[in-house]
């Protein structure tokens, strides 16, 4: 009697050490440095995860592209080697050929005009795409408008951009659209660029001003010019498999955890490009901020033609009129 009642005891200890033991742990990653928009989204979600599933799911953030550049990381969470991915839409093509159309530039007016294409209709039926390609993407995030860096020469025209070699994403619409602009344009990951721009590989890059001060771009970089040329996505991915595996109320936990840290990484975004211009001024950069951007659209025209063929101008007119 005595002895069963130990054992009872026992069980029922072990158990409850086990419930409160019971704690899943995930990866998630970024190219940028904690210090930046994506570190205020990927901090928020582990934070806010944390605390949705009342501790059972820990996710374990990695930044600087420790785990590898945005498309290594999109690849592992396709793979399942890694959980979680916050990622600009960059590489995102190559695995969900539909997104394309997100980076056509000058197809937004401002953040506002994305943000509410992004959580409108389009943007959540493209969020969908993503299911048959083995992913869960629980939101669209933000990497910001992006513009011109280059050590050689003051940018004010489209035309002293011919013949710079630049860095560009591994993204087909970017490639087509800088070679519209006469740029040589170098497909490289992103980790690699700081010192592709220190050794003079290339002469310049194009980043939103979040990702051109968190990467220290200012120390190898000496002239900027604010082109806007194209609104940069980020998106948070998860292994289909893994989301799946949740109970439903976890699987809300970690949509709301992500909708929690897209307000943080928009609100930084803001914030930095506020401040970002004197920043870097201070820094010592170039700043050309008041160019016609009329001329820059102008130079692409025969470029967003391409474009107009390839995703439908109904399409593109689609997000460019939405309200
Ligand atoms: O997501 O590759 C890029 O230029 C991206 O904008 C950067 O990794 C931040």
């Amino acid at each position: 009697m005595k002895l069963n009642r130990l054992a009872v005891g026992l069980v029922l200890g072990f158990g409850m050490a086990c419930a409160a033991i019971a704690q899943t742990t995930m990866k998630i990653s970024i190219s940028t440095a904690q210090n930046s928009h994506q570190g205020v989204a990927i901090d928020t979600f582990a934070k806010e995860v944390e605390k949705r599933t009342g501790g059972r799911y820990k996710v374990q953030t990695f930044y600087n592209g420790s785990l590898g550049g945005e498309r290594e990381s999109i690849e592992a969470v396709q793979l399942g080697t890694q959980e979680l991915a916050f990622s600009s839409t960059g590489p995102v093509p190559n695995f969900v050929p539909e997104t394309k159309i997100l980076d056509v530039p000058f197809l937004f007016r401002d953040k506002a005009h994305a943000r509410a294409v992004l959580d409108g209709p389009i943007g959540q039926d493209l969020l969908k795409k993503f299911d048959a390609k083995g992913f869960k993407a629980l939101a669209w995030g933000e990497n910001g408008f992006r513009h011109m860096t280059n050590s050689k020469r003051d940018v004010k025209e489209p035309g002293d951009l011919k013949g710079l070699k630049m860095r560009t994403m591994e993204n087909p619409v970017h490639i087509a659209a800088y070679k519209g602009f006469g740029i040589i344009t170098t497909p490289m990951a992103f980790p690699e660029v700081f010192t592709a721009l220190q050794q003079g590989t290339v002469d310049g890059q194009e980043n939103p001003l979040p990702v051109i001060i968190s990467a220290k771009f200012d120390q190898v970089q000496k002239h900027l010019t604010l082109t806007g040329h194209v609104y940069s996505p980020c998106i948070f991915v998860m292994n289909k498999g893994s989301f799946d595996k949740l109970a439903p109320a976890d699987q809300q936990a970690f949509l709301d955890a992500a909708k929690e840290a897209v307000k943080a990484n928009r609100a930084r975004v803001d914030e930095d490009d506020a401040k970002g211009v004197a920043d870097l001024r201070a820094k010592g950069m170039t700043v050309i901020d008041n160019v016609d951007k009329s001329k820059f659209v102008a130079a692409l025209a025969p470029v967003n033609a391409q474009f107009e063929k390839e995703f439908g101008k109904a399409n593109l007119d689609k997000i460019r009129d939405y309200k």
